[in-house]
């Protein structure tokens, strides 16, 4: 496209007037993979059908037509996403994803073999992989405890899906050639003030500690904890809050993994960043977006999601954060949910490597008034005009082009998809 091109020129002067190379940034904005979550696909599904109710506090709420019903179609889809945000990503699953053959495969007895077929997909489309043990859906869940279970049996069976998901995150990570993050969250959690708050964190300790007691190759396999203020159903005790996994991760040297819509709302994962990984050597990104009791909103390029790209890169930080994306909406078309919040999050990570050194240095100097007058003055420097630039380059749609992409792909396959 010409004057995609020609009004690239002009921001790329624009930006060199401040002292920005926009080729580098670019260079730098490629070898930012983002996780996909392969759940914005069919609503936290997964292949199982046990029947067993979402739970856990997970809601996801709308019934727009053309979900994921089998792997293939979820990998369909999540190939299509790709096909419209630029650059290599990787796919984050769930164990509850896991592929059976129609066999009842419990939880405890999850192996690698039952992943096989999303590694081939993987391996061919050069994605890395990313995986999560699955502590909700399922009757052992279903009173709201699983690690931190009173019943030493429902603990025995969580720790040893643990202990599974884990070599199964491995095996992702050795087939792929590049690390499997495999995230835990569990909903463990009280609705009502609890009269012991300290037994279900013992407990909680105790089972992690058995999950992660076999050494795996850093090479293959990172292990990351994810804390939660509060959820539905447990709003007056989680256990696993933020001050516990925080605690755990730095004494076990796991990644901490910082959701975006765990805290309160007015609580910014982007001051966090620099704190833990004054402690942490990496940690994990869930990128999602808050909205009064909800915290899995589409993503989108607000002040907040500005902040998180900016703590990442500023503090140049790229290589010890992994990025993800965690939200689930079934009110619009799936697909276009995943390309929304992935191509905001890497808007947002653009913006952030075109950052004029001039804010800095304006600090470092002493001189606030300047900070501020650059920080608000460079909130209009041609950013689309790069942005259209990279996907022409990535050979993706340029700007909302995109859409009619997805309508069209809607109208062809989703369309098709009888509801269930
Ligand atoms: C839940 C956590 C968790 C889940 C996914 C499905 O509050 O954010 O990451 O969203 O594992
Ligand atoms: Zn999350």
């Amino acid at each position: 496209m010409k004057s995609v091109n020609a009004t690239f020129q002009l921001a790329e002067e624009r930006y060199a007037s401040l002292g920005v190379n926009v080729r580098t940034a670019l260079e730098q904005l490629a070898v930012l993979p983002i996780s996909l979550h392969c759940w914005q696909g069919d609503d936290v599904g997964g292949f199982e059908h046990s029947g067993s109710e979402l739970g856990g506090g997970l809601a996801v709420t709308g019934n727009y037509p053309g979900k994921a019903r089998t792997p293939a179609e979820l990998r369909a889809d999540l190939d299509k996403a790709l096909s419209l945000i630029p650059g290599r990503h990787r796919v984050n699953l769930h164990a509850c994803y896991a592929e059976t053959d129609g066999q009842k495969v419990d939880r405890d007895a999850l192996e690698p073999a039952h992943f096989e077929q999303w590694i081939a997909w993987a391996q061919e489309h050069q994605l890395g992989l990313d995986f999560n043990p699955t502590y909700f859906a399922h009757p052992k869940a279903a009173d709201g405890f699983t690690l931190a279970h009173r019943d030493a049996g429902i603990r025995k069976f969580w720790i040893e899906h643990g202990l599974r998901c884990r070599k199964i995150g491995a095996a992702m990570g050795k087939a792929t050639g590049s690390p499997c993050v495999t995230n835990f969250w569990i909903p463990d959690g009280w609705k009502d003030t609890p009269a012991d708050r300290s037994t279900p964190r013992e407990l909680l300790t105790d089972s992690l500690d058995a999950i992660f007691k076999p050494t795996l190759p850093a090479k293959y396999h990172l292990d990351a904890v994810e804390p939660k203020l509060f959820g539905i159903g447990s709003e007056s005790y989680v256990v696993g809050s933020h001050e516990f996994y925080l605690g755990y991760a730095i004494t076990r040297q796991t990644l901490l993994c910082l959701d975006s819509g765990h805290y309160h709302p007015t609580e910014s994962i982007a001051d966090k960043i620099s704190s833990v990984l004054q402690f942490l050597p990496e940690i994990l990104l869930h990128v999602s977006r808050g909205v009064r009791w909800d915290s899995d909103h589409v993503v989108t390029g607000n002040d907040d999601l500005h902040a998180i790209a900016r703590e990442v890169v500023a503090n140049g930080y790229a290589e010890r954060v992994h990025l993800g994306l965690d939200y689930f909406d079934a009110s619009i078309n799936r697909i276009a949910a995943w390309t929304i919040g992935t191509r905001n999050f890497q808007r947002a990570l653009l913006t952030a490597l075109l950052e004029p050194p001039v804010i800095r240095l304006a600090e470092a100097a002493g001189d606030t008034t300047s900070r501020l007058a650059f920080q608000e003055e460079t909130r209009t420097l041609p950013l689309g005009a790069v942005w259209d630039q990279y996907c022409a380059e990535n050979d993706v749609p340029v700007r909302e082009s995109w859409l009619a992409e997805v309508k069209r792909h809607e109208r062809e396959v989703l369309a098709k998809r009888a509801t269930a």
